[in-house]
Parts: C-alpha cells; sequence; structure tokens
C-alpha cells in the first residue's frame, strides 16, 4: 500500500489506494498528536476489590478473594460467569459514555485481562470480558471519544498487584515461565489484528475509534529483568506493525524507571515502515506515566503545598522528555490519603493510620473518607488544588492525562463522577478556583513548612520491597 506512485495508469487501483493512505495517514496525524483528556474505566472487565466491593463483601470475611483469579476459583465457573456477566452488563452502559463526553473528556481508557482472549491450562478467569470490550469501542464512537485499549494483566501477573488479576506482592512472575510471556504474544496479536488490521473490512469502526494499545500495564520493572522487558516492548511493537494497517498508538508504560529513562530507548526493530531514524518519536510510541502521591508514608506527609510543588515538577520532567518521545499521564487521582477501604487490598490497612502491613507511624484519621458531609471547607479546597495544580500542569506540559477511574461504588478521591458532583473536579475542566498559570492564588493558605519531598517512586519501591 505504500506504492501508489507506480501504478498511476490504472485509475482504480489508484482511487483505491490513495483513499486508503489518506485513511493511514489521517489516522497517524490523529493519533501521535491526539491531546488526551480521558478517564480509565477502572474495575469493570478487570476486577478491582476497592472500586465495586459489593462483589466482594458477600463473601465470608475470612475468606474474601484478593482479586479476580481468586474471585472465580472461589465461586467456581458458573456462578463467576453468572455474577461478572450480570457485573459487565450494568456497571457500564452506553449512557456513561454520553455522560463522559459531556464532561469534556475525548477518550477512555479501558483495562482488559489476557483472559479475556485466551487462557493458560487451569486458569480459573471466566472468559466473556472482550464481547464488553467491543460495545464499549462502539459506545465511544457513538459519543466521539477515542479508546487506548489497555491490557492490564498478563499471564503470571507483570507487577503482583491485584489490579493484574492475580495478586502476589512482591513476586511478579510474568517472566517466570516461558509459556507466560508467549501467551502474552499471542494475546496482543489478537488484540492488534482485531482493532486494527484494515483488510478486516468488518471492523472499520475499530480502526477508527482504538487510537491506542497499551502493550502491558505497569510492568514492575525493579522486581522485573529490564532487558526483558524492553525485549518484549521490541518484540510486541513488531508485531503490532507487522500486523496492523494503521499506524495507531502503541504505549509502552515507564516500567517504574527514573524519568527520562526511555529517551534513549533505541533498539527497536527496523520496521516495514523503512524507519531510518531510530527515535521514538518515529515509532509512533507514547509513554505512559503513571503518577499517585499516596503509596509512600513520605508523601502521606506532606503538606498541599508539597504536593503541589511535587505535581509541578513531575510534569515538568514529563516536558523535558517530549523532545525525544510523547508522553502522558495515564493515570492518576484527586487522593491525598490511601485510606479508602481495600486500596491497598483486600486484608490490608492502610498507611496513613499507621496499620498493618505497613510501619509507618500514623498520619492522620481514615474514617470519614468517604462520608462527603464530614470533609471539612479546608479538606475540600486542598483536594480542589490539588486536582486543578493537576490538570494545570498535565496539559500544559505533557501529551494529555487520564483519570483513574471513572467510578467507583463508594469511593470519592477515585471517582471522577462523584468528583464532579462535589465540585473537586472543575467544570469546564478548564475552570479554575485557585491555581492559575500553575501557581496557588489562595490569600488564606497556610505556609507549611516546606522539608525537602522525598523521592516518590524510592519510597514505593522500598515499601513494596521492604514493608510488605
Ligand atoms: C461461610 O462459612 C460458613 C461456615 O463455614 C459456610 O456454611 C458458608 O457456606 C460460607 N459462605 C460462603 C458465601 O462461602
Ligand atoms: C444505563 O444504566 C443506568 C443505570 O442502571 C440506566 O439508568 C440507564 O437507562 C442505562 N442506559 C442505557 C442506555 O441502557
Ligand atoms: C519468579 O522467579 C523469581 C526469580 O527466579 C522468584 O524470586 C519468584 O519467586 C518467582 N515468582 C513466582 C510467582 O513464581
Ligand atoms: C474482524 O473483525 C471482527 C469484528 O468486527 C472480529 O470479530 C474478527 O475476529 C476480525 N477478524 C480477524 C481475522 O481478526
Ligand atoms: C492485507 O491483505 C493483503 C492481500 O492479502 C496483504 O498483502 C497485506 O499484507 C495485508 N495487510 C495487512 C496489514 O495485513
Ligand atoms: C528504504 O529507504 C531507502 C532509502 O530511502 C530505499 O532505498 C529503500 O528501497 C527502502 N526500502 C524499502 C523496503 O522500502
Ligand atoms: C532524528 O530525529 C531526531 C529527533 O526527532 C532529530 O533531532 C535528528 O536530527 C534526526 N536525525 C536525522 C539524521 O534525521
Ligand atoms: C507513524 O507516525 C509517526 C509519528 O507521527 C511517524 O513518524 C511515522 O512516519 C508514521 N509512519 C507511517 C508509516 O506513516
Ligand atoms: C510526618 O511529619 C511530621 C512532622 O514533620 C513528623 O513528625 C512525622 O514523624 C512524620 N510522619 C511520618 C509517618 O513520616
Ligand atoms: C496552562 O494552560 C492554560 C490554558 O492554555 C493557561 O491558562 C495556563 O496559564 C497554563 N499554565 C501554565 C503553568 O503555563
Ligand atoms: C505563567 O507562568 C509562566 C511560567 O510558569 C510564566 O513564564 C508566564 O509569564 C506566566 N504568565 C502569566 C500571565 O502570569
Ligand atoms: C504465576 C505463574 O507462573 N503462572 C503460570 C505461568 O505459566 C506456567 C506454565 O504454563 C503455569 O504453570 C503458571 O501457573
Amino acid at each position: 500500500m505504500y506504492t501508489p506512485i507506480t501504478t498511476r495508469w490504472w485509475p482504480l487501483f489508484i482511487l483505491f489506494y490513495s483513499t486508503l493512505v489518506t485513511a493511514l495517514l489521517q489516522q497517524s496525524v490523529n493519533a501521535a498528536s491526539f491531546k488526551y483528556r480521558g478517564v480509565a474505566l477502572g474495575g469493570w472487565l478487570v476486577l478491582e476489590p476497592y472500586i465495586t466491593p459489593s462483589l466482594f463483601l458477600p463473601f465470608n470475611s475470612s475468606d474474601i478473594p484478593v482479586d479476580e483469579y481468586h474471585f472465580c476459583k472461589q465461586l467456581g465457573p458458573e456462578e463467576a460467569l453468572k455474577q461478572l456477566e450480570t457485573h459487565w452488563q450494568t456497571f457500564y452502559n452506553q449512557s456513561d459514555f454520553e455522560r463522559i463526553k459531556g464532561y469534556g473528556l475525548n477518550m477512555v481508557r479501558i483495562p482488559i485481562g489476557y483472559w479475556a482472549f485466551e487462557k493458560l491450562p487451569g486458569d480459573p478467569y471466566v472468559m466473556g470480558a472482550q464481547k464488553y470490550l467491543d460495545k464499549a469501542i462502539e459506545w465511544a464512537a457513538e459519543n466521539d471519544l477515542k479508546v487506548w485499549v489497555d491490557l492490564h494483566g498478563v499471564p503470571g501477573s507483570q507487577n503482583g498487584f491485584d489490579n493484574s488479576g492475580l495478586r502476589n506482592i512482591g513476586y511478579p512472575g510474568w517472566f517466570n515461565h516461558t509459556e507466560n510471556l508467549s501467551l502474552t504474544h499471542k494475546v496482543l496479536k489478537q488484540i492488534y489484528t482485531k482493532y486494527g488490521n484494515i483488510n478486516n473490512s468488518s471492523s472499520t469502526l475499530y480502526q477508527e475509534t482504538v487510537i491506542a494499545i497499551e502493550v502491558v500495564n505497569e510492568p514492575l520493572g525493579p522486581l522485573l529483568d529490564m532487558n526483558k522487558v524492553k525485549q518484549f516492548y521490541s518484540e510486541t511493537y513488531k508485531d503490532a506493525r507487522e500486523l496492523q494497517s494503521i499506524n495507531n498508538t502503541i504505549v509502552f508504560h515507564d516500567a517504574f524507571q527514573p524519568m527520562g529513562y526511555w529517551n534513549t530507548f533505541k533498539n527497536l526493530p527496523q520496521i516495514s515502515n523503512n524507519i531510518t531514524n531510530t527515535t521514538l518519536k518515529n515509532y509512533n510510541i507514547l509513554i505512559d506515566h503513571h503518577r499517585y502521591e499516596v503509596f509512600s508514608s513520605g508523601a502521606l506527609n506532606e503538606t498541599i503545598a508539597q504536593h503541589l510543588s511535587s505535581i509541578e515538577s513531575f510534569a515538568q520532567d514529563i516536558g523535558d522528555e517530549q523532545s525525544h518521545h510523547p508522553a502522558v499521564v495515564g493515570e492518576w487521582s484527586a487522593a491525598l490519603t490511601d485510606c479508602t477501604p481495600w486500596l491497598n487490598g483486600v486484608g490490608l490497612g492502610s498507611r496513613y493510620e499507621g496499620q498493618e502491613p505497613y510501619t509507618n507511624s500514623r498520619i492522620g484519621d481514615c474514617s470519614n473518607i468517604n462520608n462527603w458531609s464530614k470533609w471539612s471547607k479546608e479538606q475540600k479546597k486542598n483536594y480542589r488544588k490539588f486536582v486543578e495544580m493537576q490538570l494545570d500542569q498535565y496539559s500544559n506540559h505533557t501529551q494529555g492525562y487520564i483519570f483513574w477511574t471513572f467510578k467507583t461504588e463508594t469511593t470519592i478521591e477515585w471517582d471522577f463522577e462523584r468528583l464532579v458532583q462535589y465540585e473537586i473536579m472543575p467544570q469546564p475542566l478548564d475552570s479554575r478556583k485557585y491555581i492559575f498559570n500553575g501557581t496557588d492564588t489562595d490569600k488564606s493558605k497556610s505556609n507549611g513548612i516546606r522539608i525537602s519531598a522525598n523521592g516518590w517512586l524510592t519510597s514505593v519501591l522500598v515499601l513494596i520491597l521492604v514493608c510488605i
């Protein structure tokens, strides 16, 4: 399809190809220059206990499944399918997409697990989520929203977090068996073909709507072999470009590496579109950074002024990457505590109250975190500032942002729609009460003593490695 000039004498052919090429260019322009303003649809096609506790609370309190794997295992295939089918049908529907559009957003990031496509022998997971991903793409298209398909769980778990489907904190098993890695490649090949191959005439809607595919969410680089992560990225990228006829964006999570790490990542395969200048820019690759300030006691103990300034420096670091490759904040939230029940996982307490398994001293009180009527004026103001600063900084210094998550059953800090309702999330998104041009203009702000902020990532890793 890249040789239309030599076929100039064949009018029908050129008509066909020029249409095709126009379509491809259109797609590539849109995908590579797209400014993301999105939300994730967390807890829908991959369960997370804190997002939908109602699915987990009916179990005996001593035996609550910690993730989707154990949810399915404990219920058995029939009952698990029955409950999941109901959940898939009801947690999101077309109306959500209309409201998402109405809030001024332009895309959704949809987490899905490998088991929606293929299972390992003996996996207790039940299949069926793929149909809902397809419906979601249709609903997105109807509402002029783009979709980023996010492979959120791979066989053996890429991070050991419950959100990968299989919790095994500190022991990501993804690379431990070659079968697990090859199944990951197989699933991604299905995704590339289904959502991005122009030969599949039945999927035009997919090609126009799915602008990005994230090959794996949050691989825990510090505990995995980074050479293997890079090799995986490189190999699956080659598959994507071979199988897809559209130049959509392939997303690599930063694998919890330091800012700037991916600037020099160049060992990508020479691919069919004959790229000679091997910088990530030419590959239509996007680097995905996630930002939370609640997964270490150091971050939780910061004043609001410190949170605001740490957001500024984070966004500026991403800004510095833009000359090497585009990058987004693919997850962020309004959270200033880790208080929401089960946020850290079923059976685990909060750092904020200094509970097990964490060893830090108590920072504050969690009891009213999901009870809006008990929030103080000061608290509401601080949350609004935190959200405004992130919107301001991420939209100015990065390729965009995706809030985690659109809705939850009970939380405030993690629930986009509830935050809109409580006027923590601005509507329209660019309206501001406190943060103008990156500065907190609130006259009555308390000048908290500024201590140099701990390295956020270091704290997270120390906690993962040492405390759990
Ligand atoms: C909870 O435990 C009791 C006693 O062991 C058992 O009878 C019951 O079936 C269990 N319920 C569930 C939902 O597993
Ligand atoms: C989506 O679900 C909500 C809540 O159950 C319901 O009110 C709404 O009518 C549904 N929308 C569609 C399009 O089915
Ligand atoms: C995977 O292998 C590593 C190192 O070989 C080991 O420490 C870890 O326990 C294994 N993880 C699982 C889930 O088997
Ligand atoms: C083509 O797209 C349809 C959905 O529109 C999908 O069901 C089918 O699996 C795709 N075919 C291939 C070969 O990917
Ligand atoms: C589409 O089909 C044609 C003819 O079978 C083939 O030559 C081409 O490589 C296919 N393109 C893609 C992207 O699969
Ligand atoms: C790649 O580009 C070079 C120089 O632009 C050209 O000579 C060569 O034919 C191209 N190769 C392919 C496979 O298109
Ligand atoms: C390769 O791309 C980089 C970044 O886009 C650019 O700065 C550099 O000049 C390019 N090199 C060549 C040889 O085109
Ligand atoms: C795909 O998009 C990237 C980024 O815009 C661009 O550099 C590259 O040339 C495009 N590739 C094709 C085959 O259009
Ligand atoms: C939080 O900061 C205060 C004052 O700077 C300090 O006394 C306390 O130990 C810190 N708590 C934690 C858990 O780091
Ligand atoms: C970010 O962009 C908005 C709108 O373009 C602008 O009003 C604001 O001042 C900018 N902030 C910074 C820190 O540049
Ligand atoms: C906005 O902030 C930037 C630096 O962040 C500064 O260069 C610019 O002058 C400011 N604009 C206004 C209108 O204050
Ligand atoms: C965690 C883990 O290692 N999961 C699976 C990886 O693949 C092997 C071989 O298929 C399975 O036995 C493991 O359970």
